[in-house]
């Protein structure tokens, strides 16, 4: 990082611990209980050593294709989900394990799905991409970009259909604002007042792209303007402010049935995927810099040791306790069986599972 961009940067966020002390003590994080923020803590540790672990796997052999990371991005999704009430959804593109973590799927289950295992939570026909928990209102997980925001513009019309007083986490990446499909969602959540809030997770980077060679008219948030709804931007490295930000825009869908777009600046550590972690549009120290000024989770330990919330050894422990459960999830994963053949044509259509009641004529597979 040049020296004026990093100066930049810097005086954007003057000081990031005095910026989370303020956001503790916002109306939605000041009640939280000494439990509540060391569970934050657990769940974005919980995050990082599941995907640490899972590289060394991939490394091993064991999991094969796409195995994209969220190493970086943590608070982002722990602290959406930490708002979720019963009603609320959530839906996100291929970048999903922190999501599905998050959630509370269990680490067994997204380890074994990674390995291809029947075991795993899409009984291992599903990989990396196509994490799902439709008991935890998680659907998925989907590799096609932009491809799951018309999809979350439907489950917020489901809700509003059904009178149901809950909303819509809508994730996308940065370089999925230039995809169409977003802007017909965009249009039809506004237009008939859905109850969906897109999340942008601005990482920098569509793929090896960083994001002022792929996007014009920054903030990306700010196209929300041409469709007449409230939009905003906020940091993804501390947990708080994300919860400070996106818990209103859950409150404008609950209560107004509006929808909102919010930019979280954050940012990735490791490359666009395992298979594909060429880092030649960025330098180590780039990373570096960020992990040292940024690191969600150093920082919210430095903060909870600050506030007395917990001692180092403490965190310690629950650190352990991550990297021994992402270890046993490997094993796990690794004496599961894989799927039997004669499983290839299930799962895949609802009619083909339950030829009883098939309505549509014709074939649903090549033969
Ligand atoms: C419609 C479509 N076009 C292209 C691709 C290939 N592709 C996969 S990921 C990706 C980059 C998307 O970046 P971004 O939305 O910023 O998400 P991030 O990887 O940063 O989480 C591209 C172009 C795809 N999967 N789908």
């Amino acid at each position: 990082m040049s020296a004026d961009a990093k100066k930049s940067k810097d005086s954007e966020v003057p000081d990031v611990a005095a910026s989370m002390r303020e956001f503790a003590k916002s109306d939605i994080n000041k009640t939280l209980t000494p439990e509540d923020r060391l569970q934050f803590y657990r769940d974005m540790l919980r995050i990082r050593r599941f995907e640490e672990r899972s590289i060394r796997a991939y490394q091993q052999g064991h999991i094969g294709g796409f195995l994209h990371l969220y190493i970086g991005q943590e608070a982002v999704a722990v602290g959406c989900v930490s708002l979720m009430a019963e009603d609320d959804h959530i839906i996100t593109a291929y970048r999903d394990h922190g999501h599905a973590l998050a959630v509370g799927m269990t680490m067994n289950e997204c380890m074994a799905e990674l390995f291809g295992k029947h075991t795993g939570c899409s009984k291992g026909k599903g990989g990396s991409m196509h994490f799902f928990a439709p008991d935890k209102n998680y659907w998925g997980g989907h590799g096609i970009v932009a491809g799951q925001t018309p999809l979350g513009a439907g489950i917020a019309f489901a809700l509003k259909y059904k009178k149901i007083k809950g909303c819509c986490l809508c994730f996308l990446g940065d370089g999925a604002t230039n995809q169409g499909p977003w802007y017909e969602s965009l249009n039809l959540a506004s237009l008939w007042n859905l109850p969906v809030v897109f999340i942008i997770e601005n990482n920098g980077f569509s793929m090896g792209t960083a994001m002022h060679r792929h996007s014009t008219g920054t903030p990306l948030a700010r196209r929300a303007e041409g469709y007449d709804i409230d939009w905003g931007t906020c940091y993804g490295h501390d947990v708080y402010e994300v919860r400070h930000n996106v818990g209103q825009a859950m409150e404008r869908a609950r209560e107004k049935s509006r929808p909102t777009v919010l930019e979280i600046i954050t940012y990735r550590y490791r490359g666009h995927s395992v298979a594909d972690a060429d880092d030649t549009y960025r330098t180590k120290q780039d990373i570096q810099d960020y992990k040292d000024e940024k690191d969600p989770l150093n920082l919210f330990k430095c903060h909870l040791v600050e506030e007395g919330v917990a001692d180092e050894d403490a965190l310690k422990q629950i650190n352990n306790e991550a990297k021994e459960e992402a270890e046993t999830s490997a094993q796990f994963a690794e004496q599961s069986p894989f799927p039997p053949v004669s499983d290839i044509q299930a799962d895949v259509y609802w009619e083909t599972d339950n030829p009883d009641e098939k309505a549509s004529k014709g074939t649903l597979f090549f033969n």
